[in-house]
């Protein structure tokens, strides 16, 4: 394959970074700080990301607000405020913006633009960038910072077109107020978005259809306001418990793990146990035993717990069975986290749908049609889940060394050495990427370590004079092969999860995250920059950057 020409005229910076969530902003301020021009491209309307998007009904965060948040802020994080224990989407966002403005990133972000296209030139060890207007840009770096879950899917139901009613996808909800008061409401899905949704919806529909094909394990949140006394707990030691976080948990969020296994105690012990993670609330639930999730037979005692408390909760038996997972392990797919989510299937206005026994056929114009039975709805609700990890990468088109393609070269499944970088795709850095712990941890603090990890590399490509680094092939083949074999040893591949790549039809099955554990990846990660980034090729000088004054 040839590389295409890059054009002498385009504008010009060291670093262009695709996405303004929380890893685009923080990539912004890391970078800049280093001196370094960077110029973000955000196709949303504002910062945020995730958070930006997924806007429907009850959305809120599954890890606690004093854990998910920035963490490289002493004065970002004495000063922010939360109010409940589990953030409201809408103050995510606002927290997102006040980090753009308090930290003065707005004028190195373009919003409403998709990177469409990039391009690697060898001989200048620099990227071309295509923008969705249609401008080039040069820069030394491109990094992705697209997210894991940011390109919502829809199923191809036959008959979508004809539906003469409003349809919604929680991942891209409207901007304007949705109001289903009055409306028969269709949702499909019941994935950790439906679970938060659903509750909230029945409260204002005239009535609620939960389309359910697989039911999932939920626990509740036991959300509550924080009070000044909570949050000056974790104020007054942030510094030492976000390291603890970083260095010694599995997945970026401090829980204690009691050093037993669940069969080690008698049933009843292990109820208490059980009953105490329900009660408090949240994924800690899974830390009630440190082998719930690589151990069949003590993860099935979780599974029946949480199936006993679905009995308990729900008065009609045989819709509690029907929400009772027993195709999974509880933990090998997401857990959700839930505000009185099985209590809602109690309501007269709520009915679940067995779309596994009776599968949608079509969108009707006035409905939907499951299991040979039609249902009148005057919108749909899909919470039907994302290409997950590498759905938003695979839509920029992607050129590497001599123009192969990063899709081409993906076909089979995402291949990356630590999950930061592609061989074959020189100074392209992905944050989260397949193959870091990403999406099994608290992002926030895998965001940071990955952009801390790029910020100090770069730094030593500077200090050296290199202007070029990229993957090899054994250590990208090595670290495959490791993040294989961690999965190998838990229960995660038992499960069809879209960390698994299972929703997307034709995708490969692969368990693209590391499950290894933040502390030890972030271990890793450094041991490897301190062998001067082993693995790497560091070659080349470095291209000038100019300015971006055509902008
Ligand atoms: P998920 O967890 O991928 O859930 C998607 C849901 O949609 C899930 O219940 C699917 O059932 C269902 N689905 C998808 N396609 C269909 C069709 N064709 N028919 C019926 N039902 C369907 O997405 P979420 O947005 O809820 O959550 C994603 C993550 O965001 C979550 O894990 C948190 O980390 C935050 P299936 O299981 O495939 O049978």
């Amino acid at each position: 394959m040839i590389e295409p020409q890059r054009d002498p005229a385009a504008s010009s910076c060291d670093a262009v970074v695709v996405g303004a969530g929380f890893a685009g902003l923080y990539l912004l301020y890391k970078l800049r700080g280093l001196g370094l021009s960077v110029r973000v491209y955000e196709q949303g309307g504002d910062v945020g990301g995730t958070w930006y998007w997924n806007r429907y009904p009850g959305a809120r965060c599954d890890v606690e607000s004093m854990q998910y948040s920035y963490s490289f802020s002493e004065e970002l994080q004495q000063e922010w405020e939360w109010s409940e224990r589990y953030a409201p989407q809408p103050e995510i966002l606002k927290y997102a913006n006040h980090v753009a403005d308090r930290f003065d990133l707005h004028r190195d972000i373009q919003l409403n633009t998709r990177v469409e296209s990039a391009a690697f030139h060898k001989d200048e060890n620099r990227w071309s960038v295509t923008t969705s207007g249609g401008k080039v840009v040069s820069a030394s770096y491109l990094i992705l910072a697209t997210g894991c879950l940011s390109n919502a899917r829809t199923p191809d139901f036959a008959g979508l077109d004809r539906f003469r009613g409003a349809t919604y996808h929680t991942g891209h909800w409207p901007h304007a107020d949705v109001d289903f008061a009055g409306q028969r409401v269709g949702v499909i899905g019941t994935g950790s978005s439906a679970i938060q949704s659903i509750p909230v919806i029945a409260d204002q529909a005239s009535h609620l259809f939960v389309f359910q094909r697989t039911p999932n394990f939920s626990v509740p949140a036991h959300n509550a306001s924080l009070t000044p006394e909570i949050t000056q707990q974790w104020k007054a030691d942030y510094a030492e418990k976000r390291r603890r976080a970083r260095e010694e948990s599995r997945n970026g969020i401090l829980m204690v793990i009691p050093e037993k296994g669940a069969l080690d105690d008698a049933e009843e012990a292990r109820r208490r146990e059980y009953e105490a993670g329900w009660n408090r609330g949240g994924i800690s639930f899974m830390a009630s035993y440190n082998n719930l999730l690589i151990d069949n037979s003590a993860n099935e005692t979780a599974c029946e717990f949480v199936r006993s408390k679905i009995a308990e909760i729900v008065h009609d038996p045989a819709v509690a069975a029907l929400l009772q997972p027993r195709d999974h392990p509880i933990g090998s797919k997401r857990i959700c986290v839930d505000t009185d989510y099985y209590r809602t299937f109690n309501r007269p206005n709520v009915t679940l749908v067995d779309v596994r026994s009776g599968p949608i056929e079509e969108i009707l114009p006035n409905g939907l049609r499951a299991g040979g039975i039609d249902y009148e709805l005057d919108s749909i609700v899909f919470a039907t889940g994302f290409d997950a990890m590498t759905g938003s990468v695979a839509k920029i088109d992607i050129r590497g060394r001599d123009g192969v393609s990063l899709n081409h070269k993906w076909a089979e499944g995402p291949r990356t050495y630590l999950g930061l970088m592609s061989a074959g795709f020189p100074n392209m850095f992905i944050i989260t990427g397949p193959g870091s712990p990403s999406v099994l941890s608290n992002m926030i603090v895998s965001i940071e370590q990955h952009v801390d990890w790029i910020g100090d590399c770069l730094v030593h490509m500077r200090q050296h004079g290199l202007g070029c680094i990229e993957a090899t092939r054994t250590a990208e083949d090595d670290w495959v092969k490791q993040v294989n074999n961690v999965a190998s040893g838990t229960l995660y591949p038992q499960a069809s999860s879209w960390y698994m790549g299972a929703n997307i039809p034709g995708k490969p099955r692969i368990f693209m995250p590391y499950i290894g554990g933040v502390g030890v990846y972030r271990q890793i990660c450094s041991d490897v920059a301190a062998k001067g980034y082993a693995g790497f090729v560091m070659t080349g000088r470095a291209g000038a950057a100019t300015s971006l004054a055509a902008e």
